[in-house]
């Protein structure tokens, strides 16, 4: 049966078909899938070992997303994703200098996505040679002394940013801040300004801690939880088997996504053996509601306000309150001010906002009334949005409307993106630096860091463009391809005097390089990291402010890889030289010693290194969990939306809000291929997802290629041409692409005030039909609209 499917998917693709996937998520066609993707890497044989070892006790943490393992010491538990980030990582491919002898950089550069990572793992470190056109292998010293002579011989430390991707391990963004803190610079831009900082800004304000307050074991016992754009199926696939269970004993799962995704709406656990043998399959959601992009806030103030409604008839009533009125009394502060907004803002202003009915609206309330326990849940749906911090912080609202904050089966849980950015976060990677933080590294190493904030990644942005920044360094990521706007800050890219990538695979920042350029090829989590002291584990920090160890057992893919703390430590001791306050070689031995000087800066890690041996590995405490609030007024506070509209100025009827999310078979700029199994796209990603009506305003039949334009004041054209139509029952007035294609169309200024969230999310478009549509176009076109019917 399976090969059988293997040939039609294949045919599909080929054909590059759009057609409706009528199975459950999970199931027989992730394990196809499993197998497909290392087989693809050549990891057929290894790649089955090397995944039993994912998130075990003495194995190494999965590459893939944030999500929390059973403690960490459980039996291996699938997941489609988690093997394809492995299966990409312990591929069997090789990027080698021959192959850069071979390809020039000008030629590279026409190259997919794709196929510049499928080139593999990364052997040397590489720099460019303007004379040639091409990377040259280098020394690692040689290495280390450019990017020392161009540090050193800048007017300023701030004339260099230092991005960070959240795959560093909690010792390597450690060593990085500190290396950069006495370099003499805060430019920390990193992924998480583009992800989950609205979550960072706008918890604190509400709840006192930026970080979620729930643990797994809390799914155990919530009687209701809630989604909000996020799409757990693709990206936190390990969490489905929370949902799963959690439906099968009678949880009411309610999501809210202009995309019906599939596995929020069925899924079939390849762990359930009956499941598996009678192809059955569990319902998700109890209710799946189809918001309009961007509507979240007309959904969470129709809640509160249907809260309040029935909390008023139960008072009048003599019925018992629907708000815990015990828990608002004595934590929070400022409901009065909610409610007075709440009951200005009328139904007849929310329902149109919201893209659903008012009956949807009120049902989804009497689950969240009915339950004793609630989670909230909520992805890049919402802060990837003009006004994603005050969004973020309606959940908060929500949620301490009935007490759902530290109790068992209670509270907000923003899914983290990369498997360590929380870490990072914790251990010093912002731009922001607290009073705390500044002490504790005087504490640790006898020098006191600049206090002045320094760029975030628009800030970064902004330098470039205008010329001030002159190096960009990054500890992973793609920062070239996941940015706004980034024909623009491509260009501005090129004008760098060096661009420095420590990496695992090549990817498309590293072709956008300055006049100098280096890749700095490390080891990635899967391969063991000998050190003086022999070998070491990293450690990271999930989701759910879990921390384990992670130890990797697979050879490394060269004998030429350093770890990343090396490589850091490396460029810290030829940049700063003798003088430094660093023991940058000794703290690399052994990673212990790193995790002391976390401690002695950060004493939430007191044990640290006793910690992270015990099984499991340990919580972070939160604050808010406790029911303990660190904001300035000691409390809980509630604080109003304004309004409903996250952006009124583009009310224009023939303008659309497009979304951008990502496929089921990519992790963010890396492609595993150019399906999207569970939205029914195979073979392709130039595509745009819109409603039957919304396409026949425009004239546009399904399949036909279209052009879409962002709709901005600042006068700058930014267009991606020729994208495929595609139906699909989206609410009227959103579309939707994927990310990084679209990205063009993201202007550098649409971003979150609070936050500086780029509003990925909701970019105002117009889609027209493409200025030429070809013959065989046309021919492509009609045999698409065979494979709709
Ligand atoms: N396999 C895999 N795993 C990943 C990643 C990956 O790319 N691949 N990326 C990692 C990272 S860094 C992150 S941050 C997370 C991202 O994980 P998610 O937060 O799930 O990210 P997206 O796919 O961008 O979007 C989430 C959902 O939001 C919906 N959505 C779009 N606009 C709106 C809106 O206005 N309102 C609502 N309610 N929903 C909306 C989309 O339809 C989509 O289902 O996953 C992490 N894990
Ligand atoms: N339009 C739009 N844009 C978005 C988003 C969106 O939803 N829509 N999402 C945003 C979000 S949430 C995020 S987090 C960013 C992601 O932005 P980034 O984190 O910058 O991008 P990634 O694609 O995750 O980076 C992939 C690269 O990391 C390198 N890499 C992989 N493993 C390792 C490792 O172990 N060590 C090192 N040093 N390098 C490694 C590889 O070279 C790989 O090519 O994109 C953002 N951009
Ligand atoms: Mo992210």
């Amino acid at each position: 049966m399976l090969l059988n499917e293997t040939a039609k998917e294949t045919d599909m693709v080929k054909r590059k078909e759009i057609r409706i996937y009528s199975e459950p998520a999970g199931g027989w066609g992730a394990l196809k899938a499993t197998g497909e993707a290392l087989a693809l890497q050549g990891v057929a044989v290894s790649g089955a070992k090397t995944l039993l070892r994912m998130n075990q006790p003495e194995g190494f943490d999965c590459p893939g997303c944030a999500w929390p393992d059973p403690k960490h010491t459980s039996s291996f538990e699938f997941c489609e994703n988690g093997a394809k980030a492995v299966a990409w990582e312990a591929t069997a491919n090789r990027c080698t200098p021959d192959f850069f002898a071979a390809h020039s950089v000008s030629e590279l550069t026409a190259w997919d996505d794709y196929d510049l990572e499928m080139a593999g793992r990364l052997t040397h470190p590489m720099a460019y040679d303007d004379a040639t056109d091409r990377y040259r292998p280098i020394e690692w010293e040689d290495a280390f002394a450019m990017i020392a002579r161009h540090l050193n011989g800048l007017d300023s430390p701030d004339q260099a940013d230092f991005y960070t991707s959240g795959r560093a391990s909690n010792e390597a963004a450690f060593l990085y801040q500190v290396f950069v803190r006495e370099f003499g610079t805060n430019n920390f831009p990193d992924c998480s300004n583009m992800c989950h900082e609205a979550t960072s800004v706008g918890l604190p304000e509400s709840i006192g801690v930026g970080k979620g307050t729930v643990l797994l074991e809390d799914f155990e016992h919530a009687d209701a939880i809630f989604i909000f754009g996020q799409n757990p199926g693709t990206n936190s696939p390990r969490m489905m088997s929370d949902l799963h269970s959690a439906s099968r004993r009678g949880a009411k799962i309610v999501s809210f996504n202009p995309f019906r995704e599939r596995a929020l709406e069925r899924f079939a656990s390849p762990q359930n053996p009956v499941e598996m043998a009678t192809l059955g399959s569990t319902q998700i959601s109890s209710f799946l509601y189809q918001v309009r992009v961007g509507g979240d806030v007309a959904v969470l103030k129709g809640m509160m306000k249907a809260i309040v409604e029935a909390d008023d008839a139960a008072l009048a009533a003599n019925l018992p309150r629907v708000l815990d009125i015990d828990f608002i009394d004595a934590h929070t502060h400022g409901i009065d001010a909610l409610l007075e907004d709440l009951r200005n803002t009328s139904w007849d202003a929310i329902v149109p906002q919201s893209g659903l009915t008012r009956a949807d609206i009120e049902n989804a309330a009497n689950i969240y009334m009915q339950a004793k326990n609630v989670i909230l849940v909520y992805g890049m749906g919402l802060t990837q949005h003009h006004r994603g911090t005050e969004t973020v912080q309606q959940i908060a609202n929500l949620a301490l409307l009935r007490g759902n904050i530290g109790r068992p089966g209670a509270g907000v849980c923003p899914v983290r993106g990369h498997s360590n950015v929380q870490g990072n976060r914790t251990v010093g990677i912002t731009e922001k630096p607290s009073p705390q933080l500044i002490d504790g590294i005087e504490r640790a190493f006898g020098f006191r860091p600049p206090v002045s904030h320094g760029h975030d990644v628009i800030a970064a942005i902004d330098s470039m463009m205008h010329g001030d920044a002159k190096v960009f360094v990054a500890l992973g990521g793609n920062f070239a391809a996941a940015v706004p706007d980034w024909v623009r800050v491509q260009a501005a890219m090129r004008k760098l005097d060096l661009t420095v990538h420590i990496a695992t695979k090549l990817n498309r920042s590293h072709l956008v390089h300055g006049k100098d350029a280096l890749i700095l090829p490390c080891l990635g989590r899967t391969e063991i990291d000998i050190q003086a002291d022999g070998p070491q584990s990293i450690t990271v920090e999930d989701s759910m402010s879990m921390v384990h160890a992670s130890g990797g057992r697979n050879q490394p893919a060269s004998p030429h890889l350093k770890s990343e703390p090396a490589i850091v430590a490396g460029i810290a001791r030829a940049t700063l030289g003798p003088d430094s306050h660093v023991r940058w070689e000794h703290l690399v031995e052994s990673y212990d010693r790193i995790r002391d000087a976390i401690e002695i800066v950060y004493p939430i890690f007191e044990r640290y290194n006793e910690r992270i041996r015990e099984p499991g590995g340990f919580h972070l405490t939160s604050t808010a969990r406790e029911r303990v609030w660190m904001t300035p007024t000691g409390r809980a506070n509630f604080l109003v939306f304004e309004g409903l509209d996250e952006d009124p100025s583009h009310d224009d009827p023939d303008t659309l809000r497009l979304t951008t999310m990502r496929s089921h078979d990519q992790y963010n700029t890396t492609l595993y291929s150019h399906s999207d199994r569970y939205r029914g796209v195979f073979g392709q990603r130039d595509v745009v997802f819109m409603n039957a009506r919304e396409w026949q305003k425009r004239n546009v039949h399904p399949g036909e290629r279209v052009d879409i334009i962002a709709v901005s004041k600042d006068g700058i054209e930014r267009v991606i041409r020729g994208f495929k139509a595609v139906e699909y029952e989206l609410p009227d007035g959103c579309c939707g692409a994927y990310y990084p294609e679209a990205n063009p169309l993201v202007p550098l200024h649409a971003f979150d005030a609070k936050s500086r969230t780029p509003s990925y999310k909701s970019v105002p478009v117009k889609v027209v039909r493409s200025a030429a549509v070809k013959d065989t176009q046309r021919a492509a076109v009609e045999g698409d609209q065979h494979a709709y019917q």
